[in-house]
């Protein structure tokens, strides 16, 4: 296990939420000698049997219904899981005390020296964090990849290992609480609304993306996507080596058709024809990619093999069937307008669009222009189907299904052969599903199902 100086024997920790981080705290603040205290908003008999062997096997104090002061005043660290709200009043009422508030990246990353890469942004986050854990991995170094894509860094720290390099995908919630987390290479690919039920504003949003850079040293490499207005402009803040990629000339990984052009000084070519990153989305997420992998010691040769070798992930603009001459889409990941937006972009015929889900705060005006010009139809489904029918109304035909199975049935009575219907929420999942990939798989069900009605057929991808 790897020791970490924030954390002594006895000090005393309650561990906010008892999800997948809280879990992980637990056991690594546990193994680092530190008195540990459980407390989660559920109530007692929401907690699932595993959570409940958990608490008993751990023999943590815990208390569940809610975050109490009574119960975490006798503790100096507060460590909160992301999902948990900082303007809980306790909790403001605990710091105002002298309690420190922690996320896992402020309490994990003093036990590094592996070299940190940090990947933050609205979309595309999953896709960069992967492909750079695999161009490291292709080019013979050892990685760890985890953070908001599902393995706490806790994890790594628990197991020991000591790898070449940490790559972190890091959320807005991770980076509100992430102390003096400091990347060696920290990457900024977007910043479009999303999370505005949590921060307030897109400005408190952004503010807390920036975070990634806040402690980095003026060596230390910052890599920002040029293409996006917001994340330029907020460039002037950050102290330390600045990379941008995107289609600028003044880019040090410049896109230009299929080819990004890395100035390294020396123009190093790399060609995307023939990858499956061979679309607008693909090349930003790989120009990304290729400047933290080149910046961490790669060879241009092992990273060309590695962006040849490397397979999009699952409910991105994914196809899933063809049926009677119209592609479906699952781009169930797509939980803001900013990725809705890239979607449509992407597609060059006419689109029959599936969305709605749980709203997040988002401005869904932003989908009208887009929509209007591309969009046959708008299924809504879901929470947000009348803030949707709102912010869309005149600008397209729209109807509502109750369920995924009705949607795509509506969706396949308009479409036309060489439409493609694409699934693609622009809302969080947790209304209907379990989460975007449950909500991915129940849509390429029903999709199947339609298929086997009409008997066409499952497109080669
Ligand atoms: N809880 C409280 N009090 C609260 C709120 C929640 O006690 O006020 C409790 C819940 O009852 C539950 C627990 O907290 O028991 C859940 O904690 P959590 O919501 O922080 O979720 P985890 O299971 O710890 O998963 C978190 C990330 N979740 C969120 O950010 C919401 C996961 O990202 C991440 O993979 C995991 O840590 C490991 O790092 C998910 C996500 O949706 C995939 N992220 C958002 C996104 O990508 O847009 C940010």
């Amino acid at each position: 296990m790897k020791r970490n100086s924030l954390i002594q024997t006895g000090s005393r920790v309650a561990v906010l939420g008892l999800g997948v981080s809280g879990r992980a705290a637990v056991r690594y603040l546990q193994a680092c000698g530190a008195e540990v205290r459980v407390s989660d908003n559920r109530q007692q008999q929401q907690l699932l049997e595993k959570e409940g062997e958990f608490l008993e096997k751990t023999g943590v104090s815990w208390e569940a219904g809610g975050h109490t002061s009574a119960f975490l005043e006798c503790c100096d660290i507060l460590f909160v899981s992301p999902g948990v709200p900082l303007n809980l009043p306790v909790l403001m009422c605990l710091q105002r005390k002298g309690a420190r508030i922690m996320g896992e990246l402020a309490l994990a990353s003093p036990a590094l020296s592996e070299t940190v890469i940090a990947i933050t942004g609205t979309n595309g986050k999953t896709t960069v964090t992967t492909l750079i854990g695999e161009l490291l991995k292709g080019a013979g170094q050892s990685a760890f990849v985890g953070g908001n894509i599902g393995t706490p860094l806790f994890e790594y720290l628990l197991k020991g290992d000591q790898f070449d390099a940490v790559v972190l995908e890091a959320s807005s919630f991770q980076l509100d609480t992430a102390g003096e987390f400091r990347p060696d290479i920290a990457l900024l690919l977007n910043v479009t609304p999303d999370h505005i039920d949590r921060h307030g504003s897109l400005a408190e949003y952004a503010r807390a993306k920036m975070m990634i850079f806040a402690h980095q040293r003026p060596t230390d490499i910052a890599i920002i996507n040029s293409d996006d207005p917001l994340c330029r402009s907020l460039a002037d803040e950050i102290g330390s080596r600045k990379m941008f990629f995107g289609h600028g000339q003044d880019c040090h990984a410049r896109i230009a058709g299929k080819q990004i052009i890395l100035r390294w000084p020396e123009d190093e070519i790399y060609d995307l024809a023939g990858t499956r990153m061979d679309n607008s989305t693909g090349a930003l997420n790989c120009a990304a990619a290729i400047l933290a992998a080149r910046s961490a010691g790669c060879s241009p040769d092992r990273i060309r093999a590695g962006l040849a070798a490397f397979r999009p992930l699952h409910h991105r603009m994914e196809p899933v069937a063809e049926v009677a001459g119209v592609v479906y889409y699952d781009d169930s990941k797509a939980t803001n307008t900013g990725a809705v937006l890239t979607a449509l972009a992407q597609i060059d015929g006419r689109v029959v669009l599936i969305a709605g889900g749980r709203d997040k705060g988002d401005d869904y005006t932003l989908l009208r222009q887009s929509v209007s010009e591309k969009v046959r139809r708008v299924v809504l489904i879901g929470e947000a189907a009348v803030l949707l029918e709102k912010a869309l109304s005149g600008a397209v035909p729209l109807v509502r299904a109750q369920s995924m199975e009705e949607a795509v049935q509506l969706a396949s009575e308009v479409a036309e052969p060489g439409d493609a219907v694409l699934l693609s929420p622009a809302c969080a999942s947790f209304d209907m599903f379990n989460s975007y990939a449950h909500r991915g798989e129940v849509f390429a069900a029903a999709v199947e199902r339609l298929r086997k009605t009409e008997g066409s057929a499952v497109p080669q991808g």
